[in-house]
């Protein structure tokens, strides 16, 4: 790899599932998906769509040969439906033609009747039915029940977030092609390549072992693909399997949209006490997540939103519960945050009412309140290096906080028809898998005998520069210049048994692989290299910047005769290395542990500005302060904070996903959903990074970037909250996201706003 990705990018270079060459014979496939969202199936036939030119097989749940299971936590979602359907865009049947064109169009003759049934969509009715997808769960600090009689202002309301559209650019993909003995090569567009191997192999009937996954890489996934890719590869699998050709299966857009689950929308109570002074006493909630019609990983998602339930705050009396509800909508799943921002929104608006309540500034509210070293969590862990008030501290240092609000509040004074709104957004999310078993990675690394590296780890490169990373660990292990070094495919056989590359831990545990794997190769060179210099001591062998060093000079070698030397004497030049992350636990039971690695913090200002007779806004500007550890690569990072940003400020303000009463998507086409783009970024962007701001406890210091600055965004609502309450000082505007123009417009003109949400 002489270049990395973003080059490949910027020439149209790079490949992605559908760019790769067909192979010879290669069919394509389309999914029949359930047009209702609940009900039995009475009829499926497929022989007017068999009869149509072109199309060479309708498979449908009778031709899976092993179980037609692909649920991973909970065993409850079919790959194909089985005489009933549980929600709209739940695959019925794969048709397999010789053209796409020809697979997608005879979907429509296949005679699929449905006896529907009525849908509930709302994860409160579920609740009531007790519909859950697992007993509810509690996290508690203190003593909540008694806490609230010292409290000089108690609040209490309701907090609603809708789904969220990931939205990649690459849609879900996956090439399947036989091999011999009834074994499979999968190509897949999965951040997940050992769950499509494993999902692949039971749909199949076979080990493990007779399954290949390779992945060079995603356009893009945001969690969408950590769970949701592996049920297209099975079904590519399934053709290939049955047909004996290989089958690619690439979904379009509507499909996508259709088919595939969301961020959970969450409905959430909560009631939140202050002394006089403004320090938070109690807090208590209740989260009802939308699971939609299967688990897939939502009992994970549900656990992070309690982990997360206070945010960066210190509150010695909480009691958070969380209840994942059965809909009959498309199932939910991972999306950046991974149901830590859902949980946020509800703390923040609880301490957004009661400082409103009690009269007092929301930031000073906030202020007052946030984590200080060794603090506890609700959940036991202490607060370690924390940077909360540091971040905070030093964005106000920065950026001026008291300036910009009486600026704001200038502004206001001066117009009648626009409104400027602040907020303050401190974010405090926790790193590693809260699963502690996925918090470890393995690398192989082999140094071919022209001196250039190939590594191999399970991270999944899907725009977020991990492969960057992780070459730059290398070198740096290495002593050598990265453009040596080249990230081969993520393939299952190469690296066995990957967890997701998720939670943000992708370059955390992989670049932690990679480096133990290049040490040990290095520990190989240097007893060579003090062979050849005749000197006893390897440690007084170093190489840097592509040349041997002895005693820290220069010695005659350079990196290619030292690994020439090696292959001569039989010196073993590869090596695999595994990494788990130390120190961690988590006790169910109790509740209580140490999930996390550590922390990432940060603090940002949002600043909107409000049209009021449109009800149209544009984000005025964001100026942050992030904890980005050392950083392995600042750039990868900025972009990292930029687009997580502008992603948090679209599913609070922009993006609006919306279900008829029939559990069908209003919204399943690119012109109808509104993605963030240029326009709708931030007029003026600052973000600064801490520093000096060390981290022992990730890969050189560094700290995992993907999921942190989402967060950044719940400033947005906040701000445009505070611009609304500007114009309309009177209003109870009930806490419900998003916040779109729409919405805003009816909360400006209502003359007697509801204070609940309408669903
Ligand atoms: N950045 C880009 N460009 N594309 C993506 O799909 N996914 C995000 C984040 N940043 C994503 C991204 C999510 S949800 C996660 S968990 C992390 O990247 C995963 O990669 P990492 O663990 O290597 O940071
Ligand atoms: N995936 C997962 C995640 O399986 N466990 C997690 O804790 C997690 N956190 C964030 C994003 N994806
Ligand atoms: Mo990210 S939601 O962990 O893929």
């Amino acid at each position: 790899m002489r270049t990395d990705d973003l080059q490949l990018h910027v020439r149209g270079e790079s490949v992605f599932l559908d760019d790769l060459p067909a192979p010879e014979g290669c069919l394509e496939a389309a999914v029949l998906l359930s047009p209702e969202a609940r009900g039995r199936v009475t009829r499926l036939d497929a022989a007017p769509a068999l009869a149509r030119e072109g199309v060479v097989a309708v498979l449908t749940c009778a031709d899976i040969p092993g179980e037609n299971q692909i649920g991973t936590i909970v065993q409850d979602e079919p790959l194909l439906a089985d005489g009933e359907v549980h929600f709209q865009g739940q695959p019925v049947a794969v048709v397999i033609a010789r053209t796409r064109a020809a697979a997608r169009a005879a979907r429509a003759d296949v005679r699929l009747e449905i006896a529907p049934e009525d849908p509930v969509t709302d994860p409160r009715e579920a609740f009531a039915r007790g519909r859950l997808i697992q007993p509810p769960r509690t996290f508690a600090l203190g003593d909540v029940d008694a806490a609230w009689e010292s409290c000089a202002t108690v609040v209490s309301g309701r907090v609603d977030t809708g789904a969220q559209e990931h939205f990649y650019l690459e849609t879900q993909a996956a090439l399947a092609a036989p091999a011999e003995d009834g074994t499979l090569r999968v190509a897949s567009s999965t951040q997940a390549p050992t769950a499509v191997q494993k999902g692949v192999a039971r749909v199949l009937g076979l080990p493990m072992h007779a399954v290949e996954v390779d992945v060079r890489r995603l356009g893009g996934g945001f969690g969408g693909k950590e769970d949701q890719a592996t049920a297209w590869a099975c079904l590519a699998a399934l053709g290939a399997h049955r047909l004996g050709r290989p089958v690619r299966l690439v979904l379009d857009r509507a499909d996508d949209m259709r088919a595939t689950g969301k961020r959970h929308p969450y409905s959430s109570d909560y009631r939140l006490g202050l002394s006089a002074e403004g320090d938070v006493l109690a807090y208590e909630a209740s989260f009802y997540q939308n699971a939609g019609a299967a688990a897939d990983l939502s009992t994970a998602i549900l656990e992070r939103s309690l982990f997360h339930a206070t945010n960066a705050y210190r509150v010695p009396n909480v009691r958070v519960t969380a209840a994942s509800c059965r809909t009959d909508l498309v199932p939910h799943t991972a999306f950046r945050g991974f149901g830590g921002p859902q949980a946020m929104v509800v703390m923040e608006a609880a301490l957004d009412h009661a400082a409103r309540a009690a009269g007092l500034p929301v930031h000073e509210v906030q202020r007052r309140n946030l984590l200080r070293e060794g603090d506890v969590f609700p959940y036991g862990m202490r607060a370690e290096e924390c940077r909360a008030e540091r971040t905070w501290d030093e964005a106000d240092a920065a950026y001026d906080l008291a300036a910009r609000r009486r600026a704001v509040d200038d502004f206001n004074r001066r117009h009648r028809d626009r409104k400027r709104g602040l907020a303050v957004q401190p974010v405090c999310f926790g790193i590693s898998f809260t699963n502690t078993a996925l918090n470890q990675a393995r690398a192989l690394v082999h140094v071919y005998h022209d001196g250039s590296v190939n590594v191999s780890t399970g991270a999944v490169e899907m725009g977020q520069g991990v492969n960057r990373k992780i070459r730059l660990v290398a070198a740096d292990a290495l002593g050598v210049d990265p453009a040596r070094i080249r990230l081969d495919t993520s393939n299952t056989g190469r690296v066995a048994n990957t967890s997701p590359t998720a939670a943000s831990t992708g370059s955390d545990l992989n670049g932690a692989a990679a480096r133990l794997a290049c040490l040990q190769i290095l520990a190989r060179l240097q007893r060579v290299a003090a062979a050849k210099l005749q000197v006893e001591d390897p440690a007084r062998v170093a190489v840097r910047d592509d040349a041997v060093l002895l005693d820290g000079d220069p010695a005659p070698l350079t990196w290619e005769e030292l690994v020439q030397a090696a292959y001569w004497s039989r010196t073993d030049l590869s090596a695999h290395a595994h990494f788990a992350t130390p120190d961690l636990g988590f006790d169910r039971a109790a509740e209580k542990g140490r999930p996390f690695a550590y922390h990432v913090y940060g603090t940002a200002v949002v600043e909107v500005e409000l049209d009021c007779l449109r009800g149209t806004s544009f984000v005025e500007s964001v100026h942050l302060m992030h904890d980005g550890g050392r950083s392995i690569d600042r750039a990868t990072d900025r972009g990292q904070v930029e687009g997580a940003l502008a992603q948090g400020l679209g599913w609070l303000l922009l993006e609006e996903v919306a279900w008829d009463d029939r559990g069908r998507l209003r919204h399943d086409t690119a012109g109808k959903y509104k993605v963030p783009d240029l326009d709708f970024c931030p007029r003026e962007l600052a973000v600064r990074f801490l520093d000096p701001a060390d981290n022992p406890r990730a890969v050189l210091h560094s700290k995992a970037v993907g999921e942190p600055p989402f967060m950044y965004g719940i400033g947005g609502f906040f701000a445009l909250r505070d611009a609304i309450l500007a114009a309309r000082p009177d209003l109870r505007a009930p806490y419900v996201a998003p916040l779109t123009p729409e919405r805003t417009l009816l909360l400006l003109t209502d003359p007697n706003p509801p204070e609940e949400s309408p669903k």
